[in-house]
C-alpha cells in the first residue's frame, strides 16, 4: 500500500505538513488486517519525511501506541485515546478504529503529544456516514458530467469511459480523515450509459471499490428501477413479479461476486422522471423491499429516496403542496420497510433551500430506518462561487427537535446521514477552495452531530493552512468570512424562508418570478397586498399538520412561527410585523442591503490574508469573491425592485430602489 501523492492537486486537509508530529516519533503498530496496513502505511510515509520511526514490536517505548481490542467496547468504529507516562495510545474496538484513531491523532499534531490525558472514547454517532455523487459516465448536454457539480468533470470518468484513479485513493484518504464511510459512485438520475454499471460495466465500479477499500469505504451504486426491462430484457420491471425478483437476484449475487464488500443499491424512483413500482401499481415499500431481499445474504443494503413529487403540477392548483408530497407518499407506509432498506429522506421537504424547516417526514416513521440527506454541493447556495459554510445550517437541522425541548433530535432518529458531494477534478476538490471546509465539516458532523460549527471551522483551518504567515491572523479573518456566510447568503437571497426564486434550469442567481407558473411546485404567491405560501390546516394546504406537536401549532399560526420561516407557512401583507417590530417589506429591503454589504465586507477581509496562504489559492478566492459580490448586488437589486413594484411601498431608509 502506498499513500498516494498528486502533483497539481491541492491537499486540502491533508497536507504533509498535518502529519509532522507522528513522522517526527516512534510509533507502534499492531494489526494484521488491510487497514491497519494503511494506518502503517501511513506512519511510515510521515516518518520518511519527519525522521519518526515504525514499530511493529511490542517490547520498546513509544511515543505513539496504535493497537486493536475488540473489548474496547467502542464498537469496530471505535477508539479510546489517552495519553500517560509520555506515551499516546489509541486503543481501537476493529480496524476501522484504528484508522479513524490515527486520524484523531493527525487533527491534534503537537496536542496529541503533550499533557496527560485521560482515556476518552470516540465512536460514530452514525453507522453510515455517506456521500452520493452524481457523477455520470458520459458529459450529459445540459447536466455536464456531473449533475448539480461546480468543480469541473468526475474524479471516477473521463466522457465516456473510466480514467485513471490514482486521485480516487487520495480522496478515500481525505474522506477517512474526516469520517465518511460509504460513497455511492454515480447520479441517482441513472441514463442509459450509467444504468450498465450494474452489469457489464461492474469492473469500473470494482476498480473504484479497490482504490477506496483501503480508507475503509465501501461502494454503492445508484441504480435504475427499470433495468430487468433496459438491461435484462424483460417485459416488465414490476417489483412483485417473480421474474423481476429473480433478475435482480441474480444481478445482485453477481456484483457480489466481483466486489465482496459492495455496499448496496441508492435508488430514485417516481421522480422527476426515473422509473419506479407505480409504474406497475405498486407502492415504495413493495419496491424497496424487493431490492433489500435481492441485497440481504450479501449484507448490502438500498438507500430509497423519499424525494417524490409531482413535478407536472399546474401552477393554478393551489391546493397540491410539494412539501406535502414525501410525508403524503412515505409516512403510510411505515413499518413495511425491510431492515436494510434506508429510507433517505431530503433535510427539508422541498429541495435544499437555503433555509427550510427540517421535514416532517424524519418524525413520521419511528419504525422505519431513516437516512436524512443533505447537500454538500452548493446547487442552491451559491454554486461553489459564493462562500457559503454550511455547518450551521446542518447542525441546526441535526439539533432539531420535531417532538420539542425535551423530545430526541434528528440526529438521534436518524440512522445514517447522507451528503451530495461537492468534489469534482477541479485542482481544489471543490472549485472554491474554502467549499472543501463543508465537505470536511459534513464528515465530521456525521462522526458527532453535536459539534460546533465554529470549533470544526478552526480544525479545518489547522489542518489545510499549516504554515500560514501568521497563523492567528488567518484564522481570524476566515472565521469573519465564513461563520456567518450561510446567513449572509440567506439575507441577499432568500428572505423569510421564500425559496426557489432562482433561475430555472441551472438555479444560479435571481429570478422571482422564473418558477412561478412552472409545472416544478415551488411557489411564492407574491401579489400587490403579500407574499408566501399558505400551508395551515386552517386556510392553506394543511402541510403544518404532518408535524407532532408543538411544531403542528407553532407553525400553524403566523404569531408564533419563527420569522425566518414565515413565508414558508404563510402568505401575509407586506406590512405584516415580524417578532423583531420591522415589517415583511422592510425587513427583505434591509437584509437585502445588509446581505450585499456582508459580502463586500468579505472581499475586503480577503485582502488581508493576502501573504498567509499560497498566491495562486489567495487569487482564486478573490476572484470568486469578485463574481458572489457582482452576484449579492444583483440579488439585492433584483428582489428589491420586483417587491417595490409589487407593494409600491418604500423603503423606510430611502435607499436606492430601481
Ligand atoms: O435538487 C434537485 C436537483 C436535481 C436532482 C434532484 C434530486 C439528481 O435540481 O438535479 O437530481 O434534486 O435530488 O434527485
Amino acid at each position: 500500500m502506498t499513500i498516494p501523492e498528486l502533483s497539481g492537486v491541492h491537499p486540502a486537509w491533508l497536507p504533509p505538513e498535518a502529519f509532522r508530529a507522528i513522522g517526527s516519533r516512534r510509533t507502534l503498530v499492531l494489526g494484521d488486517d488491510v487497514l491497519a496496513d494503511t494506518v502503517r502505511a501511513e506512519v511510515a510515509h510521515a516518518c520518511a519525511r519527519y525522521g519518526g520511526t515504525l514499530h511493529d514490536d511490542r517490547d520498546g517505548a513509544y511515543d505513539l501506541v496504535l493497537a486493536q481490542d475488540p473489548e474496547a467496547g467502542v464498537g469496530p468504529e471505535g477508539f479510546v485515546l489517552s495519553r500517560r507516562d509520555g506515551a499516546t495510545t489509541v486503543v481501537a474496538g476493529g480496524p476501522a478504529g484504528l484508522l479513524y484513531g490515527l486520524f484523531e491523532v493527525v487533527r491534534r499534531g503537537e496536542a496529541a503529544f503533550g499533557a496527560d490525558l485521560p482515556a476518552e472514547a470516540h465512536r460514530p454517532a452514525l453507522r453510515r456516514r455517506m456521500l452520493d455523487h452524481w457523477d455520470n459516465i458520459d458529459v450529459h448536454p445540459v447536466m455536464g458530467q456531473v449533475e448539480r457539480g461546480y468543480a469541473g468533470g468526475s474524479i471516477f470518468w473521463r466522457d465516456g469511459g473510466p480514467r485513471d484513479l490514482t486521485r480516487v485513493r487520495a480522496y478515500g484518504r481525505l474522506l477517512a480523515a474526516c469520517g465518511i464511510n460509504a460513497v455511492a459512485v454515480n447520479n441517482v438520475n441513472v441514463h442509459a450509459t450509467e444504468a450498465r454499471l450494474l452489469t457489464d460495466r461492474l469492473g469500473e465500479v470494482a476498480a473504484i471499490a479497490d482504490e477506496l477499500r483501503p480508507y475503509g469505504i465501501r461502494v454503492h451504486l445508484s441504480v435504475n428501477f427499470a433495468s430487468p426491462v433496459a438491461l435484462g430484457g424483460l417485459a416488465t420491471a414490476d417489483p412483485l413479479d417473480d421474474g423481476v425478483r429473480a433478475w435482480w437476484a441474480r444481478t445482485t449475487e453477481r456484483v457480489y461476486e466481483t466486489i465482496p464488500d459492495f455496499g448496496g443499491y441508492v435508488v430514485k424512483a417516481d421522480s422527476e422522471g426515473q422509473p419506479g413500482p407505480f409504474a406497475y401499481g405498486r407502492d415504495h415499500a413493495d419496491g424497496a423491499n424487493m431490492l433489500a431481499d435481492a441485497l440481504a445474504p450479501f449484507g448490502g443494503v438500498v438507500h430509497w429516496r423519499a424525494f417524490v413529487y409531482d413535478h407536472r403540477q399546474d401552477w393554478r392548483d393551489r391546493s397540491t403542496d410539494r412539501a406535502r408530497a414525501a410525508y403524503d407518499h412515505f409516512a403510510p407506509l411505515d413499518g413495511r420497510f425491510r431492515d436494510n432498506a434506508i429510507l433517505q429522506v431530503k433535510n427539508g421537504p422541498i429541495d435544499f433551500q437555503v433555509r427550510e424547516p427540517v421535514s416532517p417526514v424524519i418524525a413520521a416513521m419511528p419504525d422505519t430506518r431513516l437516512a436524512v440527506e443533505l447537500q454538500v454541493t452548493q446547487e442552491y447556495t451559491g454554486q461553489q462561487k459564493h462562500v457559503c459554510y454550511l455547518a450551521p445550517m446542518w447542525r441546526e437541522v441535526l439539533g432539531f427537535r420535531p417532538w420539542g425541548p425535551d423530545g430526541r433530535t434528528v440526529a438521534d432518529v436518524a440512522t445514517e446521514l447522507v451528503a451530495v458531494s461537492n468534489v469534482g477534478d477541479d485542482p481544489y476538490w471543490t472549485g472554491h477552495p474554502l467549499a472543501q471546509a463543508n465537505l470536511y465539516a459534513f464528515g465530521r458532523l456525521a462522526w458527532a452531530p453535536g459539534l460546533d460549527p465554529a470549533d470544526l471551522l478552526d480544525e479545518w483551518i489547522g489542518l489545510t493552512f499549516p504554515v500560514a504567515g501568521d497563523p492567528g491572523r488567518l484564522r481570524r479573518v476566515l472565521h469573519e468570512i465564513m461563520d456567518g456566510s450561510w446567513r449572509t447568503y440567506e439575507r441577499y437571497t432568500a428572505p423569510l424562508g421564500v425559496g426557489f426564486m432562482v433561475r430555472p434550469g441551472h438555479h444560479y442567481g435571481p429570478d422571482v418570478d422564473g418558477y412561478e407558473y412552472t409545472p416544478w411546485g415551488t411557489y411564492h404567491f407574491a401579489d400587490r397586498d403579500g407574499v408566501g405560501v399558505d400551508r395551515t390546516r386552517a386556510t392553506g394546504t394543511g402541510f403544518t399538520g404532518q408535524y407532532p406537536k408543538p411544531w403542528s401549532d407553532v407553525y400553524e399560526s403566523p404569531a408564533e412561527c419563527p420569522d425566518e420561516l414565515l413565508l414558508f407557512f404563510h402568505h401575509v401583507p407586506y406590512g405584516r410585523v415580524l417578532h423583531d417590530g420591522t415589517t415583511v417589506i422592510q425587513h427583505i429591503y434591509d437584509t437585502h442591503f445588509a446581505g450585499a454589504e456582508q459580502a463586500a465586507a468579505m472581499r475586503d477581509r480577503w485582502e488581508k490574508a493576502a501573504g498567509d496562504v499560497p498566491p495562486e489559492l489567495h487569487a482564486r478566492v478573490r476572484e470568486l469573491l469578485d463574481e458572489q459580490v457582482r452576484s449579492a448586488r444583483e440579488w439585492r437589486d433584483q428582489i428589491n425592485t420586483y417587491f417595490f413594484r409589487k407593494s409600491g411601498a418604500a423603503d423606510a431608509h430611502g435607499r436606492r430602489i430601481y
